[in-house]
Protein backbone atom coordinates (compact mmCIF):
# COMPACT_ATOMS: atom_id res chain seq x y z
CA UNK A 1 0.00 0.00 0.00
CA UNK A 2 1.26 3.38 -0.67
CA UNK A 3 1.12 5.76 2.51
CA UNK A 4 -0.68 8.78 2.39
CA UNK A 5 1.20 12.11 3.88
CA UNK A 6 1.51 12.27 7.33
CA UNK A 7 -0.23 15.41 7.57
CA UNK A 8 -3.30 13.34 6.59
CA UNK A 9 -2.07 9.77 8.36
CA UNK A 10 -3.80 10.93 11.87
CA UNK A 11 -7.84 11.24 12.51
CA UNK A 12 -10.48 9.20 11.48
CA UNK A 13 -11.13 10.46 8.01
CA UNK A 14 -7.29 8.61 7.34
CA UNK A 15 -9.34 5.92 6.39
CA UNK A 16 -11.68 6.50 4.46
CA UNK A 17 -9.20 8.61 2.28
CA UNK A 18 -7.81 5.42 1.07
CA UNK A 19 -10.59 5.30 -1.33
CA UNK A 20 -10.03 8.27 -3.00
CA UNK A 21 -13.78 8.87 -4.09
CA UNK A 22 -14.34 12.75 -4.82
CA UNK A 23 -17.17 14.25 -3.93
CA UNK A 24 -19.44 16.79 -1.55
CA UNK A 25 -17.63 17.77 1.52
CA UNK A 26 -16.22 14.63 2.60
CA UNK A 27 -13.66 15.43 -0.06
CA UNK A 28 -12.55 18.15 2.39
CA UNK A 29 -10.58 15.52 4.66
CA UNK A 30 -8.51 13.58 1.92
CA UNK A 31 -6.26 15.79 0.49
CA UNK A 32 -2.80 16.87 1.52
CA UNK A 33 -2.45 19.92 -0.44
CA UNK A 34 -5.93 22.25 -1.07
CA UNK A 35 -5.90 25.39 -3.24
CA UNK A 36 -7.30 28.80 -2.68
CA UNK A 37 -7.61 31.25 -5.47
CA UNK A 38 -3.98 32.13 -5.95
CA UNK A 39 -2.41 29.50 -3.31
CA UNK A 40 -1.24 26.29 -2.47
CA UNK A 41 -2.75 25.59 1.16
CA UNK A 42 0.19 24.25 3.19
CA UNK A 43 2.87 25.94 0.23
CA UNK A 44 5.01 23.52 2.21
CA UNK A 45 4.28 19.90 2.96
CA UNK A 46 6.90 17.38 4.14
CA UNK A 47 6.25 13.13 3.44
CA UNK A 48 8.81 10.46 3.91
CA UNK A 49 9.39 8.44 0.56
CA UNK A 50 7.02 6.49 -1.06
CA UNK A 51 4.45 8.93 0.17
CA UNK A 52 1.20 9.69 -2.74
CA UNK A 53 0.54 12.99 -2.66
CA UNK A 54 -2.91 14.15 -3.11
CA UNK A 55 -3.58 18.15 -4.67
CA UNK A 56 -7.11 18.87 -4.46
CA UNK A 57 -8.73 22.36 -6.04
CA UNK A 58 -11.15 23.68 -2.88
CA UNK A 59 -11.23 26.79 -5.27
CA UNK A 60 -13.56 27.81 -7.62
CA UNK A 61 -10.73 28.92 -9.98
CA UNK A 62 -8.49 26.43 -12.89
CA UNK A 63 -5.30 25.91 -11.24
CA UNK A 64 -2.20 23.44 -12.42
CA UNK A 65 0.25 21.31 -10.25
CA UNK A 66 3.26 21.89 -12.76
CA UNK A 67 6.95 21.08 -11.17
CA UNK A 68 10.13 23.47 -11.72
CA UNK A 69 11.77 20.40 -13.82
CA UNK A 70 15.46 22.20 -13.44
CA UNK A 71 14.96 22.08 -9.11
CA UNK A 72 13.74 18.89 -8.70
CA UNK A 73 16.25 16.22 -7.86
CA UNK A 74 17.99 15.03 -10.89
CA UNK A 75 16.95 11.15 -10.53
CA UNK A 76 13.29 11.69 -9.63
CA UNK A 77 10.25 11.77 -11.89
CA UNK A 78 8.75 14.35 -13.26
CA UNK A 79 5.47 15.92 -12.84
CA UNK A 80 1.98 17.71 -13.59
CA UNK A 81 -0.94 17.83 -13.80
CA UNK A 82 -2.08 16.88 -17.14
CA UNK A 83 0.55 13.92 -17.23
CA UNK A 84 3.09 15.86 -19.12
CA UNK A 85 7.12 14.40 -19.21
CA UNK A 86 8.46 18.05 -19.63
CA UNK A 87 7.87 21.70 -18.04
CA UNK A 88 7.75 23.00 -21.16
CA UNK A 89 5.49 20.97 -23.04
CA UNK A 90 2.90 21.84 -19.20
CA UNK A 91 3.43 25.40 -20.36
CA UNK A 92 2.97 25.07 -24.10
CA UNK A 93 -0.19 22.66 -23.56
CA UNK A 94 -1.97 25.24 -20.81
CA UNK A 95 -5.31 26.19 -22.30
CA UNK A 96 -5.86 23.40 -24.69
CA UNK A 97 -8.34 20.78 -23.64
CA UNK A 98 -5.47 18.60 -22.63
CA UNK A 99 -3.92 20.90 -20.92
CA UNK A 100 -3.69 19.45 -17.34
CA UNK A 101 -5.95 22.25 -16.15
CA UNK A 102 -7.43 21.18 -12.55
CA UNK A 103 -11.35 22.50 -12.34
CA UNK A 104 -13.01 23.23 -8.93
CA UNK A 105 -13.22 19.85 -7.28
CA UNK A 106 -10.33 18.08 -9.55
CA UNK A 107 -7.29 15.82 -8.08
CA UNK A 108 -4.37 14.84 -8.99
CA UNK A 109 -1.57 12.60 -7.21
CA UNK A 110 2.20 12.06 -7.20
CA UNK A 111 4.19 9.21 -5.10
CA UNK A 112 7.49 10.69 -4.38
CA UNK A 113 10.02 8.05 -4.25
CA UNK A 114 13.32 10.18 -4.30
CA UNK A 115 14.66 12.30 -0.88
CA UNK A 116 14.83 16.09 -1.78
CA UNK A 117 12.80 19.14 -2.53
CA UNK A 118 10.18 19.29 -5.12
CA UNK A 119 9.28 22.94 -6.17
CA UNK A 120 6.06 23.60 -8.11
CA UNK A 121 3.84 25.79 -9.24
CA UNK A 122 0.73 27.14 -10.87
CA UNK A 123 0.86 27.60 -14.82
CA UNK A 124 -1.93 30.49 -14.61
CA UNK A 125 -1.22 32.01 -11.57
CA UNK A 126 2.45 31.78 -11.02
CA UNK A 127 3.46 35.48 -11.50
CA UNK A 128 0.57 36.18 -8.91
CA UNK A 129 3.40 34.07 -6.41
CA UNK A 130 0.97 30.43 -6.52
CA UNK A 131 4.05 28.03 -5.94
CA UNK A 132 4.46 25.19 -3.45
CA UNK A 133 6.94 22.79 -2.29
CA UNK A 134 7.26 19.02 -1.22
CA UNK A 135 9.50 17.86 0.48
CA UNK A 136 10.39 14.54 0.79
CA UNK A 137 12.85 13.39 4.08
CA UNK A 138 13.32 10.75 6.40
CA UNK A 139 11.55 12.70 9.44
CA UNK A 140 8.64 14.57 7.57
CA UNK A 141 7.41 15.27 11.35
CA UNK A 142 10.54 17.45 12.49
CA UNK A 143 11.04 19.35 8.77
CA UNK A 144 9.34 22.53 8.50
CA UNK A 145 5.72 22.16 7.37
CA UNK A 146 5.24 25.74 6.85
CA UNK A 147 1.41 25.69 6.99
CU1 LIG B 1 -3.55 28.69 -9.85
Amino acid sequence: MERRAFLRAVGPAAAAGLAGCIGGGTAEGDYDVGMSAKAFRPVRIAVEPGTTVRWLNTSKQGHSVTAYEEQIPDEADYFASGGFDTEQAARDNWGSSSGGTMFEGDDFTHTFEVLGEYPYFCIPHERAGMVGTVVVTENPETATSGE
